[in-house]
């Protein structure tokens, strides 16, 4: 029998829960702001699915056929909500806002995301007053003490709540509401005790009083159809049933730790952790269709989707490298619908970095390769010399690669970061010489689908600074060459295997401007990097070419080597 009472339960931290108001109608209003005084409701398909708090007033609800609506609210303007877009973007922006009070922020669908604060409470309870009063409400209304502390942790936490929403409020112009509590069961189930534009604390005396609250076991977050299905089969409905059920029943129906973390539920008692939402691991879109049987028609809704989605995924930043097919294909024997997937590869180099805004994008011959790779994984899907039935289109992408991903990802960062402004040097300085193969290679976008991007060469970074010299350029006092040194020393700090060279070149005497680079650049760069500019230069000065490659030949032992090894 597992006995509840007898497991000790841990106060220490400080969740809040963040749910946006109406997010998809605020989102619309914000858009067009003369929607904010009047009854606003967001469809898909026919269905209504939010509303703003206007129209609430008027009996207009989540879920709500259009035609339901509009009895209840015949002057209900209706704005179409198919397009999630603008929606996930501004959701990624209170995510980033609410980033700036605690790394651990955990995404929660588009609209709610839990913020575990403990450390930001804990520093202010250092220093300021912990006699505080609770921002919002409290739930049920009595305060209360506890011998370890957390109410005055939770005060303050309703004090950093109130900050947080005044600010999403400020800098995205949203209303959110907020639950603030030790655990995140409790702070989700305290977020939409008060709303809109309110918060509610929950203090742990009063954690069972808020579960008995919930009319039933489907209203505990986590508990979906299929457990709520298995729970009525065992006669479990309430929150009081699940409290008193015998135990191995319980086991019975779920796993044995599914039905601890059950009942523990039923007693307010979550401790999971907030997890660190990484971005997403796949970016899609789905349109769905009466009827789709023609070639044309497809590869043009495809076109469409592809261009939408390169939007998403350029203002993500990341790479991908795998793009999924999906398709719902209508079967007219047996008159169902069932989903197909197909993915394949596809080469980092079909997309291009914007050398200025570093937003990743196509170029019409690498786009013209993807949709002809879409069209290939649809030809596998569906047999397009006979008749067919699609009733829904998708594609996505996943396995994401950071522009510098890899083992040496810094490197290979700043490394990219010198190859983008070399490029820019070799268009700017055509009728000087003739572009190095090495960088031709790193700016081509010829979609090949094996591609992989190229390493940087190791004489970039000379070719940079020379290349400077000669052309006058202003570009190269970047803030991304000055990224460029702060990582090369703080790499030298965590690297001991180096240390000869390092310590030659950690010396603080100036060391001299090689004739072929401008010595504004050199200025800014690290001695270590000045040092080896300079030694390569003397060594290549007997045979330099007078127009180009003044590095090319680096030592086999230089800095640039150790970045690529490294
Ligand atoms: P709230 O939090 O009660 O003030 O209102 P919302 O609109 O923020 O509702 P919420 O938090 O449940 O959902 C966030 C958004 O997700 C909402 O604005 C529209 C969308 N959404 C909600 N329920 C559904 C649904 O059943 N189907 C679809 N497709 N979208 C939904
Ligand atoms: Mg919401």
């Amino acid at each position: 029998m597992y006995d509840i009472e007898h497991e000790a339960e841990d106060h220490s931290r400080t969740i809040v829960h963040i749910d946006i108001d109406c997010f998809y109608a605020q989102v619309e209003m914000i858009k067009d702001p003369r929607l904010y005084q009047i009854p606003l409701g967001i469809k898909q398909k026919n269905i209504l699915v939010t509303s703003n708090y206007v129209a609430r007033k008027y009996g207009v609800k989540k879920c709500m056929l259009i035609a339901d609506a509009l009895k209840v609210c015949p002057n209900l303007e209706i704005v179409k909500g198919e397009d999630l877009y603008d929606y996930r973007k501004m959701s990624y922006q209170v995510t980033s806002y609410l980033q700036k009070y605690s790394v651990l922020v955990e995404r929660l669908g588009l609209d709610e995301n839990y913020v575990d604060v403990t450390q930001l409470v804990d520093e202010r309870l250092k220093h300021q007053n912990p006699n505080i009063d609770v921002r919002g409400n409290l739930f049920n209304n009595i305060a209360e003490t506890c011998v370890c502390g957390c109410v005055e942790r939770l005060k303050m936490g309703s004090v950093i709540a109130q900050e947080i929403r005044e600010g999403v409020l400020h800098e995205l112009k949203l209303t959110t509401c907020a639950g603030i509590s030790y655990n995140k069961l409790l702070a989700k189930l305290a977020c939409s005790l008060h709303k809109p534009n309110e918060q509610t604390v929950v203090f742990p005396n009063h954690a069972v009083a808020l579960m008995l609250s919930l009319s039933n076991v489907s209203e505990i977050p986590g508990v979906g159809s299929a457990t709520d299905e298995i729970l009525e089969k065992i006669n479990i409905r309430t929150i009081e049933d699940l409290q008193k059920c015998h135990f191995e029943t319980l086991i019975q129906a779920l796993n044995g730790d599914r039905a601890k973390w059950l009942v523990d539920l039923s007693y307010g008692r979550d401790n999971s952790v907030v997890k660190t939402s990484g971005r997403p691991q796949s970016i899609g879109l789905e349109d769905s269709c009466k009827v789709l049987n023609v070639e044309t028609e497809v590869r043009e809704k495809f076109h469409q989707l592809l261009m939408r989605l390169i939007i998403l995924v350029s203002e993500d930043g990341r790479i991908p490298t795998t793009i999924k097919v999906t398709i719902r294909k209508f079967d007219s024997v047996s008159k169902v619908s069932h989903r197909e997937t197909k993915q394949c590869n596809i080469g980092p180099n079909l997309f291009s970095t914007d050398k200025i805004t570093r937003m990743i994008s196509l170029n019409e011959q690498s786009e013209k390769k993807l949709l002809s790779i879409v069209m290939n994984l649809f030809k596998k899907l569906v047999n397009t010399s006979r008749s067919y039935h699609i009733t829904l289109l998708g594609l996505s992408f996943t396995k994401f690669k950071e522009r510098f991903d890899g083992k040496n990802s810094i490197a290979s960062y700043l490394m990219n970061d010198l190859a983008v402004q070399s490029v820019t040097s070799i268009e700017r300085k055509n009728s000087i010489s003739q572009p190095q193969t090495s960088l031709q290679t790193v700016c081509s976008t010829d979609g090949s689908e094996n591609e992989i991007e190229p390493l940087p060469k190791k004489s970039r970074l000379g070719s940079l600074v020379s290349r400077c010299a000669r052309l006058g350029d202003s570009d190269y006092s970047s803030p991304s060459k000055l990224r460029v040194a702060d990582l090369r020393l703080n790499s030298r700090d965590s690297d001991h295997g180096d240390t000869g060279y390092l310590d030659t070149v950690a010396s603080s005497r100036e060391i001299e401007c090689p004739p072929n680079a401008d010595k504004d650049v050199f200025k800014e760069l690290p001695s270590d990097v000045q040092q080896e500019l300079w030694e390569d230069w003397k060594r290549n000065r007997s045979h330099e070419d007078p127009h180009d490659k003044p590095f090319k030949k680096a030592k086999t032992n230089t800095l640039l080597n150790y970045f690529l090894k490294n």
